[in-house]
């Protein structure tokens, strides 16, 4: 029975990394003086590693500005994110990026059927609370019965401990959620939590494959093709009660193999 949606918040509740993080990351570096300036084709490859501060630090191990000592790095890294970060904030706090289309309606679906709310997101608590404050308003956690942020899950996507906590915090198994994701690192971590997962692929994915996944779309308002596994379901438009039949369909084959 599907008691709750976890929804990640990069890429799948807003377009945050074209037009948040990596704004954000290359007037970070200006304002340190710095001549770097991060491409979208770039960032799109960084965008492997998840983590702003780790995608961080791998760029800055390849360029010629960076301290050759670990402890000047990490805090030349430590002032660049926050720096990021300030900036971020002030772009999504003015109301700079949107939700993506279908993600209030599916919120609120949700909410409707007494269907849990959930977050399982690498991204800083100060950020989630930047962007989900701006759309949600200030109160925006009180619809989330768990929130699951960097900081609470060090090891990052793919790694499913975001996801594993945040199912400990809902008190419920990986059978009752389905996660929303939007990147092969997200769905690659809600999979090994054991979660059926629907990617709404974002700009960055837009052509990528999405094994495992028990639905893809290219966003919420557009037809999902579900699994070839979900036998007889045909491509449509997600709302709940189609993730509520898909979610039951996912589980058969299991219990039908065990
Ligand atoms: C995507 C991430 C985050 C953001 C940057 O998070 O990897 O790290 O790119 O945010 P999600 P920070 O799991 O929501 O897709 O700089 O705060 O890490
Ligand atoms: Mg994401």
């Amino acid at each position: 029975m599907l008691a709750a949606l976890i929804f990640d918040i990069d890429g799948t509740m807003a377009e945050t990394e074209r037009d948040g993080h990596l704004v954000a990351f290359n007037d970070a570096f200006d304002a340190h003086g710095l001549p770097w300036h991060w491409s979208v084709e770039h960032y799109s490859e960084l965008l492997q590693i998840t983590g702003g501060r780790e995608r961080l630090l791998y760029d800055m191990a390849r360029r010629k500005e960076t301290p050759t000592d670990s402890s000047g790095r990490e805090s030349m890294a430590r002032a660049l994110h926050a720096e990021k970060n300030r900036r971020y904030g002030r772009i999504v706090e003015r109301g700079g990026i949107l939700l993506r289309p279908g993600v209030t309606r599916l919120l609120r679906e949700a909410q409707a059927a007494g269907v849990r709310l959930a977050i399982a997101s690498t991204t800083s608590r100060v950020n989630a609370d930047a962007l989900l404050g701006a759309q949600l308003g200030r109160d925006w956690q009180q619809h989330f019965a768990a929130v699951i942020c960097g900081e609470d899950a060090p090891q990052r996507k793919p790694d499913p401990q975001c996801y594993l906590r945040c199912l400990e915090a809902l008190d419920l198994d990986s059978d009752e959620v389905v996660a929303i994701e939007d990147s092969p690192n997200g769905l690659a971590a809600a999979n090994a939590a054991g979660i059926a997962t629907l990617v709404t692929r974002s700009v960055f994915f837009a052509s990528h494959a999405y094994p495992g996944a028990m639905a893809v779309c290219d966003g919420l308002e557009d037809p999902a093709v579900p699994a070839p596994s979900l036998a007889g379901a045909r491509p449509a438009r997600v709302d709940l009660a189609l993730l509520r039949e898909w979610h039951a369909a996912w589980g058969e084959p299991a219990q039908a193999a065990a």
